[in-house]
């Protein structure tokens, strides 16, 4: 019986074991470029055939091509630049046909490039033709702007061993693996769904059903290498998948976890995922509506026609070798207590059909709110509460900003004692104080200083959040991009709540309570705020608190009001 093409073993860019042990000593003396995380994740399907046909990093011929056409130099479709990106002084080191060390963020070699290509990229014209807009509001284009380094190297890349990875390892399979594995069995026709969501009900049958269709059966094959910015994290989502699993018949479905960086380029992002699920032994690949889609642009619209993805698969579909399979809009419909593709509805007038969208489910998650069984599977929603309790048990962060001597630190002691007195969840106070004593005693009030200051407190405050504590914090933090910063480093965990302590300068000089603001008019202290250093007043603070004529309590009683209105504190 002869072996389908697509079961075949497919080229790896890795050396023999004994060659890898050599390499990997004589690389040691390469000079090396310590991979981000998105390169580690193009490295390892790089080397394991995932990208096949690629060779290595594009070169700068390839790149155009890709950029302009979506073909490689020799002609081949492929739709991505895989580019490696380094920053201009590390560049300036690098010479032509030089080959350097590839090291993961451990300082592990995985990898040796030969460079054969160096080159300045076009940055805004990348993002116009492969994103659609030179817009930030893009992911991978804020990432190409704002992090890529800004030259790229090109070349061939010798495959020493694969990135480590602790979590699943009996999940993952190299593309070698997923074909050896689907010879095993006989699977001759497998249809891959690719996801970086949990799958509730509706995707469970509509997988289903595609692979029903299409006589095949099911690789459930979602990304766990880096998705879209503020996803639901893959360790949640794999236990949810292998919740889901349970509900398929075990003949003909499994499931394997693919370490791909997505970029959420829509039309090229899905004929890329084929052609990576061809290179995994698939013979056909569904494509929904909006697949890989961004969000909205900077004006508030969708990048992408949401069919834009099918049709350029469509387009390509021959060429690539692995079918489309369309996806299902799948409905609930109530009378029927059944999923079923919404454009078989003869009788809609007549059933009621319900719909949970994800902003809707998002919200449920963060106010406890129920979340039916027609929806999701009761282990899926229970994974998901546990890694997004509802916000009244989330950690959250209180940011007290103003002046010295506005009151901070008197309001931040009696709100902590206010939430000590309603308990469940531990409460830091990191006063300006404190921490300048225990963070950051070597530290002045240079801007600089400050920054770090500031940084540092939201620092460890983001890490109270994270682990579901209450953070408050009482400096001055005078600079608005500073305090910017910390919102960002927070808000990834929980809620970030700026209040402006708004006593005027006058009336902190006029109550003056270490003597201080004397000092700084007698130029005995310098770059004193608010007399002679800047103090930039926050322009949407979540509250403003006025202290002059209102006592203490009372100010500590209006951010316990606004931590209620937020849903972060909540009755038993
Ligand atoms: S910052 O800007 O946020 O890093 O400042 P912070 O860490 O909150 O420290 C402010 C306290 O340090 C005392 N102090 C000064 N404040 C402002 N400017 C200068 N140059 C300065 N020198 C010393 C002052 O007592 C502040 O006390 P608070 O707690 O704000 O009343």
């Amino acid at each position: 019986m002869t072996m389908p093409s697509s079961l075949a073993p497919i080229p790896e860019l890795y050396v023999s074991y004994d060659s890898a042990q050599k390499l990997k000593m004589e690389a040691a003396d390469l000079v090396s470029h310590d991979l981000s995380p998105r390169q580690i994740c193009d490295l390892e399907l790089l080397m394991n055939g995932g990208f096949h046909p690629l060779k290595g990093f594009l070169s700068e011929e390839d790149y155009n091509g890709v950029v302009e056409t979506m073909r490689l130099a020799g002609g081949a479709l492929w739709p991505m630049p895989i580019t490696l990106d380094v920053k201009r002084d590390f560049a300036e080191k690098i010479e032509i046909g030089q080959d350097i060390a590839l090291r993961d963020q451990e300082g592990v070699i995985l990898a040796t490039l030969t460079v054969t290509d160096k080159w300045v990229p076009d940055k805004a014209k990348e993002a116009e033709k492969v994103f659609g807009a030179d817009d930030d509001a893009h992911p991978a284009v804020n990432y190409l702007h704002h992090t890529a380094g800004e030259v790229y190297l090109g070349g061939p890349v010798t495959g020493i061993q694969q990135p480590v990875h602790y979590d699943f390892r009996a999940r993952r399979d190299t593309p070698n693996e997923l074909r050896a594995y689907f010879r095993k069995l006989g699977w001759r026709k497998v249809v891959a769904f690719q996801t970086r969501n949990p799958l509730h009900r509706a995707h469970q049958e509509l997988t289903f059903r595609a692979a029903r269709e299409s006589e095949a059966n099911l690789l459930i094959h979602p990304v766990v290498g880096m998705t879209k910015p503020g996803d639901v994290d893959h360790f949640t989502r794999v236990r949810c998948y292998e919740a889901v699993l349970d509900k398929y018949p075990a003949s003909t479905t499994t499931m394997s976890l693919l370490p791909l960086a997505m970029r959420m380029a829509g039309p090229r992002e899905a004929v890329w995922h084929g052609l990576i699920r061809k290179n995994h032994g698939c013979t056909h690949f569904i494509v929904g509506r909006d697949h890989a889609g961004p969000g909205k642009n900077s004006a508030g619209e969708d990048f992408y026609g949401p069919y834009d993805a099918q049709d350029l698969f469509r387009q390509h579909e021959a060429e690539m070798g692995i079918e489309m399979v369309p996806f299902r809009h799948m409905v609930y419909v109530q009378e029927r207590a059944q999923y079923e593709p919404n454009d078989e509805i003869a009788d809609k007038d007549k059933v009621t059909i319900l719909n949970i969208s994800g902003t809707e489910l998002r919200r449920r998650l963060a106010e406890g709110l129920e979340i039916p069984d027609w929806f999701s599977f009761p282990e899926v929603v229970s994974e998901l509460r546990k890694t997004k309790p509802p916000r009244s048990k989330q950690g959250f962060t209180v940011l007290f900003t103003g002046f010295s001597g506005s009151g901070k630190s008197t309001i931040a002691n009696a709100l902590m004692t206010k939430l000590m007195e309603m308990g469940g969840r531990p409460v830091t106070l990191l006063d300006g104080d404190i921490v300048r004593k225990n963070l950051s005693s070597e530290l002045g009030f240079s801007k600089e200083h400050r920054d770090l200051n500031i940084l540092r407190i939201g620092y460890v405050a983001s890490e109270i959040t994270k682990n579901g504590g209450i953070a408050i914090c009482a400096p001055i933090a005078p600079y608005a991009t500073t305090r910017r910063k910390v919102r960002e480093g927070i808000e990834e965990y929980g809620a970030f709540v700026e209040v402006h302590v708004a006593t005027t300068i006058e009336e902190c000089e006029r109550r003056d309570r270490k003597g201080l603001y004397k000092l700084a008019r007698e130029g005995k202290i310098k770059e004193f705020t608010g007399i002679s250093d800047p103090y930039d007043v926050p322009a949407n603070p979540e509250l403003r608190v006025e202290t002059e004529g209102t006592d203490v309590d009372n100010c500590a009683h209006q951010v316990v009001l606004k931590l209620e209105a937020m849903g972060l504190i909540a009755g038993h």
